[in-house]
């Protein structure tokens, strides 16, 4: 492992090679001390900054915080990093639920939430969902008590930001400045959550207004979150029809999160749900679902949510596509799509690089956290929702990977599965990596390629962790 960041954390690069690696899983005799690794050389990279603004979040206290309102959002987000004015990440490193509690799951806003108090678009009273365009034979107009009735499915599945894992650009691949400069959301791993999700499937919709053999593309559009209430607003994403076809019973729209009805923040009342996809596509407060016979260009699939870099040419508009408040000039990349396979420790991230640190992050730039040492089980969770996760591979200090211990079954692809890894570490800094293997065999990559934005960092994540 010769990388600046791996000897920044862990000291020089001749202390590691003489590092005698043993396994690390109990039952074998867990991490020998000599040599190991010295924790004075790791506090190096790690000098505490400025004082937090407000009060930091709790590690190792589960579910503690401060209440935290904020006038952008409807929930309470004081068990949430405070990332920026719309943008709230979860706390990874506290979740050890299958299921991600409401309190406890990141919104992704481009603009404040709508309140049904001042917007009635989003009131169920008064909430209509559109469906249009060239490509079915019967427009349809829904209210919520229509969407109530028709036969809907559940669905487990992840909810994950194109720009998780962002922050590991910069931490693991130093890009910070031109020409490979990465901007956007420091969500560290929060950017990701797993809800039960109710639903009228797609199928059902499709087969209400008759789809057309000229359909190329759907567009889920919601064009109620503005810069200000009431007006107008260039929120949405399409998705080729194919997607529909294929999966239109996995797709749909939701009405109901976790068993409750759909929260405000999360796209109340009716919000469009891609599993599999990056969560740009799961258009909130949606109103329009408009299926034509050509594409759309959207903010979410041109300027915003494309792979925007050297290996990623962009696809050409054709002239009678749709543009919504984007022009042709703004097709600048490949839009992102599925998620590629991922995994993390519920560990914080040490943060040394990134732009913005969260306000409320349990570290200061720079700083390891601190676990007690000795016999303990590390968690973390894995999703690889092309294919679904085979097996979860674990390393410690650049020794042998040895396979996680999966404690969940995967009731389908796009679900999350948490694993464990049994250790008995002695006191000293530890980096440790996990890798998803999917189950056609493919594992995460050690780096990925730049993109502008920042999307789907999917390479192997590095967790580094002092035992006291
Ligand atoms: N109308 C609307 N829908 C939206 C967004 C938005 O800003 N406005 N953000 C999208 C993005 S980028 C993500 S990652 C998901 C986040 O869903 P969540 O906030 O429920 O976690 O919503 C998507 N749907
Ligand atoms: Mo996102």
């Amino acid at each position: 492992m010769n990388d600046a960041f791996v000897d920044a954390h862990l000291g020089q690069f001749s202390d590691r090679s003489s590092v005698d690696r043993r396994r690390f899983f109990l039952g074998a005799t867990g991490f020998t001390a000599a040599g190991m690794l010295g924790a004075k050389n790791a506090s190096a990279a790690a000098q505490a900054v400025s004082a937090p603004e407000q009060p930091r979040l709790s590690f190792l206290h589960g579910g503690s915080g401060p209440s935290r309102y904020h006038p952008s959002f409807v929930k309470d987000v004081g068990l949430l990093t405070d990332l920026n004015a719309t943008n709230q990440g979860g706390a990874w490193w506290n979740f050890d639920t299958y299921i991600t509690p409401v309190e406890e799951f990141y919104i992704r806003n481009e603009y404040p939430t709508p309140r049904a108090e001042i917007d009635q678009r989003v009131d169920p009273r008064f909430w209509r969902l559109k469906i249009h365009g060239d490509a079915i034979e019967r427009p349809l107009e829904l209210t919520y008590d229509d969407i109530l009735r028709m036969p809907s499915r559940s669905i487990v599945s992840v909810m994950q930001c194109a720009g998780n894992g962002r922050s590991l650009f910069w931490e693991q691949q130093d890009m910070l400045s031109s020409p490979t400069e990465v901007s956007g959301n420091g969500w560290g791993l929060g950017g990701v959550g797993q809800a039960e999700w109710q639903y009228v499937p797609m199928s059902e919709i499709l087969g209400r207004v008759g789809l057309k053999a000229n359909a190329k593309s759907v567009l889920f559009w919601s064009g109620v979150d503005g810069k200000a209430p009431n007006s107008q607003s260039d929120t949405g994403r399409p998705l080729p029809i194919s997607e529909l076809i294929e999966r239109g019973e996995d797709i749909g729209l939701a009405f109901k999160m976790n068993g409750m009805p759909l929260p405000p923040d999360h796209g109340a009342p009716v919000r469009a749900l891609v599993p599999g996809w990056c969560g740009g596509a799961s258009t909130k407060w949606l109103t329009e679902i408009k299926i034509a016979s050509h594409d759309f260009w959207v903010r979410l699939n041109t300027i915003g949510h494309s792979m925007v870099g050297p290996d990623y040419p962009p696809p050409k508009p054709s002239s009678d596509d749709e543009f919504r408040f984007v022009t042709p000039k703004n097709v600048i990349g490949v839009p992102v799509t599925w998620h590629t396979s991922r995994s993390m420790l519920a560990i914080p991230l040490v943060l040394a690089k990134q732009p913005q640190m969260p306000s409320n992050y349990p570290l200061n730039r720079g700083e390891l956290p601190v676990l007690p040492s000795g016999p303990q089980t590390l968690r973390g969770y894995a999703w690889a929702p092309h294919w679904g996760v085979k097996r979860v591979d674990v390393r410690v200090n650049g020794g042998q990977w040895e396979p996680a211990r999966i404690i969940d079954h995967q009731p389908n692809r796009y679900t999350w599965v948490r694993f464990e890894i049994p250790l008995s570490p002695l006191p000293g800094t530890y980096l440790i990596e996990t890798c998803v293997v999917d189950r056609r065999g493919d594992r995460q990559p050690a780096r990925v390629p730049y993109n502008a934005g920042g999307y789907d960092f999917s390479a192997i994540p590095k967790f580094f962790v002092r035992f006291s």
